[in-house]
């Protein structure tokens, strides 16, 4: 006899809670991106605004990633990079990147998802070619990082959506901007 279904533990009932709320943010972003391409002519206009979207969110979240991570202040490009992909993916959308291709300056990597929860439910329809529907994850990883003083070029290499074999986010570190000291030396 299959055993009765009792009250969930505490684990159990926060693992759904945080699918329910997973699966929340993933329609509400889909009914956006829909409502966006409903007001804004051009496809090009709504990947900006969805950049733009991230980005604003990016400015916010990454008080509460160091906040929550207890991460201090890396050494270097290579090392923040492990941190997102390790640590903020997961934070914020339950699965984790690889990070990979790096450039002879360790200045520009990738991003690699296999598995991204953002694009659950998501069909793109023909009309809807040339449509970065994942603008606000990569517009969040520039806005977070401009806010611990890298400024930062976020492109989409692959996207599944169009039929890639994975997602791939491409971050080339353009500027970054000394932590000044506060007080004189004298
Ligand atoms: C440092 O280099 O000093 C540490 C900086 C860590 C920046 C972390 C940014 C968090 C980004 C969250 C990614 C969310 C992806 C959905």
């Amino acid at each position: 006899m299959p055993p009765a279904t009792g009250p969930k533990s505490g684990d159990a009932l926060f693992a759904s809670v945080d699918r329910v709320n997973a699966e929340l943010f993933t329609l509400t972003y889909g009914a956006i991106v829909r409502q966006l391409l409903t007001d804004l002519e051009e496809v090009e206009e709504v990947n900006k605004q969805l950049d733009q979207m991230g980005y604003n969110i990016g400015t916010r979240l990454v008080d509460e990633f160091l906040a929550k991570s207890n991460v201090s202040r890396c050494v270097d490009f290579k090392e923040t990079a492990d941190v997102i992909a390790k640590l903020g993916f997961k934070m914020f959308l339950g699965v984790t990147a690889t990070v990979t291709n790096w450039d002879a300056e360790g200045t520009s990597c990738s991003f690699v998802l296999e598995d991204n929860p953002l694009v659950d439910f998501v069909e793109l329809p023909d009309t809807c070619q040339g449509l970065q529907y994942c603008n606000v994850l990569s517009g969040v990883i520039r806005g977070a990082l401009e806010m611990v003083s890298m400024k930062t070029e976020v492109t989409w290499v692959r996207d599944m959506l169009r039929g890639d074999d994975a997602y791939e986010m491409r971050v080339k570190l353009t500027k970054q901007v000394p932590e000044e000291y506060p007080y004189k030396d004298d």
